[in-house]
């Protein structure tokens, strides 16, 4: 029998949500464990070629990358989740990749340290939000109205983009209707919602409290 994968984490990760997701939709039976990223054990610096997880262990072999890692469960669970004509589906990969970027700027305006950076942060995020919004079908899902890898990438990155704009009150979906309705048919799913931790919605919301930016006295203000 085959061995079971083997997911390597770190509970916040976005990036091993993606892996998360995927390994779920498809039924795929795995193993996960988490690394302490602020002091990874040696065995996982010697394994992880940038230091990063997600990694995936495959019998002796280790993959590293999320959108790697998802096309490559994707691959050997057919059928695919990744539209079969060569153009859509290099569109779709590139779309996955300006998400990966989305992840980070959407981390600097939730620990933004002043309001300025905090709004700026935010301008450019919403700019971001109306270029995926022109190029979403409008239907259930990116492509249309089937369940796809590029759906499983961006379902980390607007389930902690809702927790953000809740602490922080500041909405910025309101001209996405494509992207708002997206973000309501993702959260539904179970294979999102089982993809984190139990008590990952209260994890996520200490972690930017604690990094006392303009959010954490946006809060403080408000129980003045
Ligand atoms: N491009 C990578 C990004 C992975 C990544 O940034 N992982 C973060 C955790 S969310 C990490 O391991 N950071 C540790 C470090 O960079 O030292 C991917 O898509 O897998």
């Amino acid at each position: 029998m085959a061995k079971k994968m083997q997911l390597i984490s770190f509970k916040l990760c976005p990036f091993v949500q993606r892996a998360v997701i995927v390994l779920l939709y498809k039924s795929v039976e795995f193993d996960i464990s988490y690394v302490d990223l602020s002091n990874p054990p040696d065995w996982f610096k010697e394994i992880s070629p940038l230091g990063q997880v997600p990694l995936l262990k495959v019998a002796d072999e280790v993959l590293f990358e999320s959108s790697v890692i998802q096309e490559y469960v994707d691959e050997v669970t057919p059928p695919s989740l990744h539209p079969s004509d060569p153009l859509q589906k290099a569109k779709n990969r590139a779309w996955i990749s300006f998400g990966g970027e989305l992840f980070m700027l959407q981390y600097g305006w939730s620990h933004a340290k002043s309001e300025k950076v905090f709004q700026e942060k935010a301008d450019q995020l919403r700019a971001k939000f109306m270029q995926l919004e022109n190029a979403h079908s409008g239907q259930s899902y990116f492509n249309g109205k089937d369940f796809a890898l590029i759906d499983a990438a961006y379902a980390p990155l607007f389930m902690r983009y809702r927790y953000i704009s809740e602490l922080s009150g500041m909405e910025l979906l309101q001209d996405c209707p494509n992207l708002s309705r997206w973000v309501d048919n993702l959260l539904a799913l179970d294979c999102v919602q089982q993809s984190v931790v139990e008590e990952f919605e209260q994890i996520f919301k200490d972690s930017i409290v604690k990094a006392d930016g303009y959010i954490a006295k946006l809060l403080d203000d408000n129980t003045l």
